[in-house]
């Protein structure tokens, strides 16, 4: 008796199976294939998380790609039972390293043939997703219509790069809070914490406890947050926000309610931009972005160099185990942009390629994201409109400004708005970023705005750059 029996596992049991003898691809060994039921609980690869959802019922495979020699990419496709003709290919978060579960959850959910990898696409090229196309093609018995690409933060930032590098791989590019640019903002990010006495640790003078942001919180929304109009907690328009830390200074009172000289000087340097040889290197902090920390500095103020800013300087960039950081400054951000590794920089505006083959790129940041400044994608939007020499770049490339969302999700706005796993409001191309973007491929017009929906089920359209928001009495539209 097969241990099979009484479950009804559909006709996709046996195909799916199938696919450990009939896929034969280049570079790539099969690690294992299995259909999962929807609801169930699945062993992931890697240490990054134990197990997985997965929602819809589905055909897993598992698989790795030989790029070199010496190195090799974990992935995984998901191929769910309701298929509706599209490849999501995934992007990564910090510098690579997991498979993004929610989002091959997600992508199969919403009934793509989703494909997830531990390392990105942007290190062995686009070559890679002719691989995993034809493992989509072998289970279905057909080549997608439409690809898309989903991915925030380093996976924004691949996104970013394969309309650069790779313009014909995708139609369809969402990417959220991209690192772009990115040895300056490793760089910025060493700075910031450079700012506060890092690595000096709590011992610095300029050092910020946990407490004390607190209140640097509450005094930036004491100068900002009315500036948009309404007390809600959230600054619209953190550019808007010239935030005064003298307000703060000790002046006779205990400590823990106010700010030393040197804490205070720390913030000056923390809300400005960061420049090295007369030229910006990246936007500042988003006034706001502070608020995130309360409750714990977060890795940036701890008072240590972020493991991220330290592991890229010694083993990428200089091929060191041991360095001393406690001199970082300008030397060590000339070194990060000059070395450059892999051409990971990605802050070039040339999407003519991209542009010219029809393809559509639908980018958001969170305007309170500690991690990465929101400035740095207006700075990227007008990079690429002076790059093509075009006053606007609707017809292929919007951005979509989200106020108090911190990094790629979460924070007190309204946050959720179908971008990554997990955050999927409403299955409707006015709530879903995703579906929205697929809409705008397929023929409809592109988003004109994204209404997303706060913890508490609060929405607000928000805009796409560089129209504004505006309060108008009584709710947020968008205005020219
Ligand atoms: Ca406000």
């Amino acid at each position: 008796m097969s241990l099979l029996s009484g479950w009804n596992y559909g006709g996709n049991y046996g195909k799916c199976l199938a696919l450990k003898k009939t896929l034969n691809l280049e570079n790539t060994t099969i690690l294992d294939v299995a259909y999962v039921a929807a609801g169930a609980t699945v062993k992931t690869q890697g240490t990054c998380v134990p197990t997985a959802h997965v929602s819809a019922p589905l055909c897993r495979v598992q698989f790795s790609v030989q790029t070199s020699t010496t190195s090799e990419v974990r992935a995984e496709a998901w191929l769910p039972d309701e298929w509706h003709g599209r490849f999501l290919g995934l992007g990564n978060g910090g510098l690579g390293g997991c498979i993004g579960y929610q989002e091959l959850d997600y992508g199969s959910a919403m009934h793509f043939a989703t494909v997830g990898t531990n390392n990105g696409h942007d290190g062995y090229g686009g070559h890679v997703f002719l691989g995993h196309a034809e493992i989509v093609e072998t289970y279905y018995g057909r080549t997608h219509a439409k690809a898309y690409y989903l991915g925030c933060s380093t996976g924004g930032r691949q996104g970013t790069q394969t309309a650069l590098k790779y313009p014909a791989d995708f139609d369809g590019i969402l990417a959220g809070a991209p690192a772009t640019d990115f040895n300056h903002l490793a760089h910025w990010t060493g700075m910031m914490a450079r700012a506060i006495g890092a690595p000096a640790g709590t011992s610095s003078p300029a050092f910020i406890p946990p407490e004390l942001w607190k209140l640097v919180a509450a005094e930036v929304l004491a100068q900002c947050d009315g500036l948009d109009g309404v007390k809600d907690g959230i600054v619209t328009e953190p550019d808007a926000c010239v935030f005064r830390p003298e307000a703060l200074l000790c002046h006779g009172q205990g400590s823990g309610t106010c700010l030393t000289l040197a804490q205070v000087e720390a913030l000056r340097t923390i809300y400005a931009p960061l420049y090295g040889d007369g030229e910006l290197l990246y936007p500042r902090l988003d006034p706001g972005a502070e608020g995130v920390y309360i409750g714990g500095p977060g890795s940036t103020f701890s008072g240590e160099f972020p493991s991220t800013v330290k592991d890229w300087l010694r083993y990428a960039v200089l091929n060191v185990t041991e360095y001393d950081f406690s001199q970082y400054g300008a030397e060590e951000g000339r070194a990060m942009e000059e070395v450059n590794p892999g051409g990971i920089a990605t802050f070039d505006g040339d999407l003519t390629a991209f542009r010219d083959r029809g393809g559509k790129f639908l980018t958001y940041h969170g305007r309170m994201d500690p991690v990465i400044p929101s400035g740095n994608s207006k700075r990227v939007y007008d990079l690429v409109a002076r790059t093509l020499g075009a006053p606007a770049l609707d017809a292929f490339y919007r951005l979509v400004l989200v106020p108090g969302m911190a990094h790629c999700a979460g924070g007190p706005g309204a946050a959720a708005f179908g971008q990554i796993g997990g955050t999927n409001a409403r299955n409707a191309s006015s709530h879903n970023a995703l579906l929205a973007l697929v809409d705008w491929v397929e023929g409809g017009a592109g988003p004109e705005t994204i209404t997303g929906t706060a913890d508490d089920g609060t929405e607000r359209v928000h805009c796409r750059y560089p129209m504004r928001s505006v309060w108008d009495g009584a709710r947020f539209g968008c205005e020219n």
